[in-house]
């Protein structure tokens, strides 16, 4: 049985590539909705018809786990799939559970009260529509108190990162870092939160100095895939790899091929 892995374009490539070095001998289906992408600045009832379509079409392909390696789909539309819309059988998990989990030094899958935590002063840095949907905040609070977080939406990085301009990215990361700070002196943490950043982390550590501790998903999702796969030790295979993307293969292969510097093949999804 393969794990499905989804996000709005190829940034969940940087999930992928974790996840893959981690756990080997599982088997994936990542899916680019590419037609429709970028996801950050439509609206939650947009992202969440768009997010179980591309689901929908995961399942359909033999996948009764999907990863919703997008952070602006897991803000704006898991809790309402999760209470409404999922088939009995099949799990659709977030990545800010694992991010979050990180944080707050919790294990997975550990659900007790909030309680107080070491970082108090956390920076969140993400796509219009995650900050606006503040499901980091929401997730947060089920887990932690007494935490201030301050979020930047960084627009134009997505953009910037996906036409290859990284003079143009590099310098709004650093723009966004000086707007955080203007509301948020001294953070503790940063989150990285759209599957973009990773590639930008440098920057984003560069800009808020060096005693600012930086969560980069990525490998967070790896470990927590893991920790879930121990449970579920059926879904462990022979490591095969599907690409599937709604829109134009040829292009979106190239553009893969860059973005991993490894080829990439998709096909029609
Ligand atoms: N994959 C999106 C995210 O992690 O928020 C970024 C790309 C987008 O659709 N804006």
């Amino acid at each position: 049985m393969a794990v499905g892995i989804f996000d709005s374009g190829l940034g969940g490539l940087t999930v992928l590539s974790a996840v893959e070095t981690r756990l080997p001998e599982v088997e994936f289906v990542y899916l680019a909705d590419s037609a429709h992408a970028p996801y950050g600045v439509r609206t939650a009832d947009d992202i969440f018809e768009l997010t179980c379509s591309a689901v929908q079409r995961l399942f359909d392909a033999g996948c009764d786990l999907v990863i919703l390696a997008c952070n602006t789909a897991s803000a704006a539309a898991l809790r309402r799939m999760q209470e409404s819309w999922i088939p009995p059988g099949k799990r659709v998990l977030g990545v800010f559970v694992p991010l979050i989990e990180a944080l707050t030094e919790r294990h997975w899958g550990d659900n007790s009260a909030p309680r107080e935590v070491m970082l108090k002063h956390v920076a969140l840095f993400a796509t219009p529509a995650t900050v606006a949907s503040r499901a980091f905040q929401r997730e947060l609070a089920f887990r932690a108190i007494g935490v201030d977080v301050e979020a930047q939406a960084c627009g134009g990085v997505v953009d910037a990162i996906e036409d290859g301009d990284m003079i143009l990215a590099e310098a709004l990361v650093r723009s966004h870092v000086d707007a955080l700070r203007r509301k948020m002196p001294q953070p503790q943490a940063a989150i990285l939160g759209c599957t973009h950043y990773p590639l930008m982390q440098e920057t984003f550590q560069d800009a808020l100095g060096a005693h600012v501790q930086v969560f980069s998903q990525a490998n967070l999702v790896a470990e927590s895939l893991a920790d879930y796969l121990v449970r579920h030790p059926d879904m462990i295979g022979t490591g095969a790899r599907a690409f599937l993307t709604t829109g134009d293969p040829r292009r979106v292969s190239d553009r893969a091929t860059q973005f991993l510097r490894r080829p990439i093949s998709f096909t029609a999804a």
